[in-house]
């Protein structure tokens, strides 16, 4: 994968869409100029079985078309079904090395990583990039820690030059450039663009730093 992929990694699910149907977001988003894509169907009312299958095909359609990487969160299974561009894993699910193995090498794995072991472990185990959060308070994940900042961002940077990272949780278009500066590649957001009036102006600015 490339570095500048992470520029601007849009993750959603159904539970997510407030304002607007949930692949009108992403179509707005893709045309808007994101540069990856993250499935993520969770919660109590997340789409299930044959209903949460097509969704996501759905999503993979539109990421196709306009030559956007669909990956998809922790559900491997579904990631091998569909042919995903790549999976994203937190610390809880699959230990990393199982997961490389059933994928092989050649679909994008994310790790999400909140401590410079972590970090460790998963470069050592094949993680082709982190996700680091976080750094802001978030409402959209409702198992997350505590705000980080950037100064683990920062650290991370510095022991790895080329490591792609992409910085997640409550960042949005005002606070963006400072998660760039501390070392980020991109960012990850969920409701920044999901609850955005004007999602092509959201892209625009976050792509504009
Ligand atoms: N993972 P928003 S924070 C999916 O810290 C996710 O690993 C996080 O949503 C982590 O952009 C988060 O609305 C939610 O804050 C990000």
């Amino acid at each position: 994968m490339k570095r500048s992929d992470l520029q601007l990694y849009f993750i959603m699910g159904t539970a997510n869409a407030k304002i607007k149907q949930p692949l009108a977001i992403l179509e707005e988003a893709l045309q808007a100029g994101i540069t990856m894509f993250q499935f993520r169907e969770k919660g109590t009312d997340a789409l299930t079985d044959e209903h949460y299958e097509h969704f996501a095909r759905q999503c993979q359609k539109r990421c196709h078309h306009y030559n956007v990487p669909f990956i998809v969160n922790d559900d491997i299974e579904l990631a091998l079904k569909l042919k995903a561009d790549g999976i994203h894993i937190g610390q809880d699910d699959c230990p990393i090395s199982l997961v490389r193995e059933k994928i092989g090498e050649d679909i994008i794995l994310g790790v999400s990583v909140h401590t410079a072991d972590e970090l460790q472990i998963a470069i050592e185990n094949g993680a082709d990039y982190v996700g680091i959060g976080p750094i802001f308070a978030t409402t959209s994940k409702n198992d997350a820690k505590a705000p980080s900042g950037t100064e683990f961002l920062q650290q991370a940077r510095r022991h790895y030059p080329e490591l792609p990272i992409v910085a997640i949780g409550g960042i949005n278009c005002h606070n963006a450039e400072t998660v760039l500066k501390a070392g980020a590649d991109g960012v990850a957001v969920i409701s920044a663009i999901c609850e955005s009036h004007n999602i092509h102006q959201t892209v625009e600015t976050f792509k504009s730093y």
